[in-house]
Parts: C-alpha cells; sequence; structure tokens
C-alpha cells in the first residue's frame, strides 16, 4: 500500500466531495500521509521578504508563534516586521485548523492548538545532536511537552520560492517500530516524572506514556544501523504542496528543503474515528497495561 493517500483539493476550508474526504480521514488516522499537491499557502507581495534565513534568530531552528497566546519567539524581526510575520503565521495556524476541520469534522470539538512554526532555514546540512537530527526517522515525542496520549497532528506546507521539493524518508509501521524497540525501554523511575515537573524541565508530568513514545524517538535515531537498514521510502513533496500527518506514529525523517510553515494540533484518542491506530492503544496492548 502506498503510503499517501493525494486528495485533489485547492481550498483550506469546505466545501468537499464526502466520500473523498471521509476515505482521507480514515487513511490519515490509519498512518498514512494525506497530501494535497494543489493546496498552497499563499503569500501576500509584502509578505515574500520573509522567505529569507535571515528572520530566524540563528539559535532555534524554527520561528515559532503561539496561535492562543498571539506570541511569536524565535525570531529576529522587530516591530513592523515582527507584526507582519506573526500575522503571517496566524493566517497559516487558522487555514491549517480549517482544513483539518473540512476534513475531519468530528475532530471539531476536541482539536487543540499547538504551536506555529515557519523554517526558513535549510534542513539538510544543518548541524545537530543524533537526537535533535531530524534528517533520523523518528516518530515524533517532545521532550519538554509530555502530552498524556494525545495525537499529534501536523499540517506542513511548503512554500519554496525556487521550486525546491521537501524531501523526506517515511519508514516502517509503528506497530514494527514498538516492537523492534521496547526492549530497549527502561524503567521510568518513580518519582522521576515529578522531579522532572518540579524542575521545569518539562511543562506538565510526563507519563509512563511520554516515557516510552520518547524512548522509541531517541532510540530509532541514536541507532545507526537501523537508520541505514530500515524500509523506508523516499518522498518529495513539491513546492506549493500542502500535507498532514499523524508524526506520533509515523516513521518520518525531513533531508532537505527550505521554506515550510507548519501547524501542530493535538487530539485526545476518544475524538478518532478508529483508536486502535493510537500510538497509546498500541503501546498498551504491547506493554499490558494502561500508561496515561
Ligand atoms: O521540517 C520538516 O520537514 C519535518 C521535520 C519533522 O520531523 C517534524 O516536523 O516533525
Ligand atoms: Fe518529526
Amino acid at each position: 500500500m502506498s503510503p499517501l493517500t493525494t486528495l485533489d483539493a485547492a481550498q483550506w476550508d469546505g466545501p468537499r466531495d464526502p466520500a473523498a474526504t471521509a476515505r482521507a480521514a480514515r487513511e490519515l488516522e490509519a498512518g498514512n500521509v494525506l497530501f494535497l499537491p494543489r493546496l498552497k499557502f499563499a503569500l501576500a507581495a509584502d509578505e515574500q521578504r520573509f522567505l529569507s534565513p535571515q528572520w530566524s534568530d540563528g539559535k532555534a531552528k524554527n520561528v515559532s508563534y503561539d496561535p492562543l497566546a498571539a506570541e511569536i519567539r524565535h525570531t529576529s524581526a522587530q516591530d513592523d516586521d515582527r507584526r507582519q510575520l506573526a500575522a503571517m503565521m496566524a493566517r497559516f495556524a487558522q487555514q491549517a485548523r480549517q482544513l483539518v476541520l473540512s476534513l475531519c469534522p468530528g475532530y471539531a470539538p476536541h482539536l487543540r492548538w499547538g504551536l506555529t512554526s515557519f523554517r526558513p532555514v535549510e534542513t539538510h546540512g544543518r548541524e545537530s545532536s543524533r537526537k535533535k537530527d531530524d534528517t533520523r526517522l523518528h516518530v515524533d515525542a517532545f521532550a519538554s511537552r509530555p502530552n498524556q496520549g494525545l495525537r499529534i497532528l501536523r499540517v506542513f506546507c511548503n512554500v519554496n520560492p525556487r521550486g525546491e521539493p521537501r524531501v523526506w524518508e517515511l519508514g516502517e509501521p509503528f506497530d514494527a517500530v514498538a516492537q523492534r524497540f521496547r526492549d530497549r525501554v527502561p524503567p521510568q523511575w518513580p518519582g522521576s516524572a515529578w522531579l522532572l515537573e518540579r524542575l521545569h524541565v518539562t511543562k506538565g508530568r510526563r507519563s509512563a506514556y511520554d516515557h516510552i513514545m520518547l524512548n522509541l524517538h531517541d532510540k530509532a535515531k541514536l541507532d545507526d544501523a537501523y537508520q541505514q537498514a530500515s524500509p523506508k521510502t523516499r518522498i518529495e513533496f513539491p513546492a506549493q504542496s500542502t500535507w498532514l500527518v499523524f508524526t506520533d506514529r509515523v516513521m518520518h525523517a525531513a533531508l532537505a528543503g527550505q521554506f515550510l510553515f507548519e501547524q501542530t494540533f493535538y487530539l485526545p484518542v476518544a475524538a478518532m474515528q478508529d483508536e486502535r491506530y493510537a500510538p497509546l492503544r498500541i503501546l498498551e496492548e504491547l506493554f499490558q497495561r494502561k500508561l496515561a
């Protein structure tokens, strides 16, 4: 089966073809990348100047925006530039939300905002530790933001002005990853989650689920032999295209590309059409206990 489900839509909101939309939503939950080759995020003429790495603060890899607090971070932009950059990211956030809700209307009462990111720095050849290196296959798990089993759904849009694709690899199914790395998940020390929260290392309490997910993320990235030999499919997302994926379930790596928008959403497992696809449920089955 192809890891991509393609949907021929050119609008961020509805109306949509109900049959095609229902199939797309099902395959998205089941672990496909939902690819919308005709859906672009339009930049206004005076926003084109933001397509430059100069707007990053040089430390973080992304400019980030918090749609709930209406706050922008990790940018060098000041004053008017800063306000316009924030407005552009806020617009992306809103359109991404409309997209998700028009595809999966059942998520509406449950979908929670995560951060918006703008990635104006070339991905290929960027220095980072192996654990932070997103050119290595991984499922997403955030060390400082435990999520107690909430799904991570991300909307990506390649806005490269030179027509360059975003190049990804997709890896093996989540079940296989969980099986392969389960014995490398160390025990979570009693009191450690409390301490990490107390020391503000984590925002909130790291659950058993978060502990396991973080270990799947880290152990896979640190395993050179696995990174080389595990099955993978290379995908090129063209400039001016959009895709959505549950990145906590789908093994992915970003090999190359510059200028990307990304919006993160969180979704309670109970809001899914089929909970059995949730990493929480798969891991609970595997470890035979409640994890969040
Ligand atoms: O920047 C990208 O293309 C994707 C990086 C990644 O692994 C992610 O956003 O989860
Ligand atoms: Fe990722």
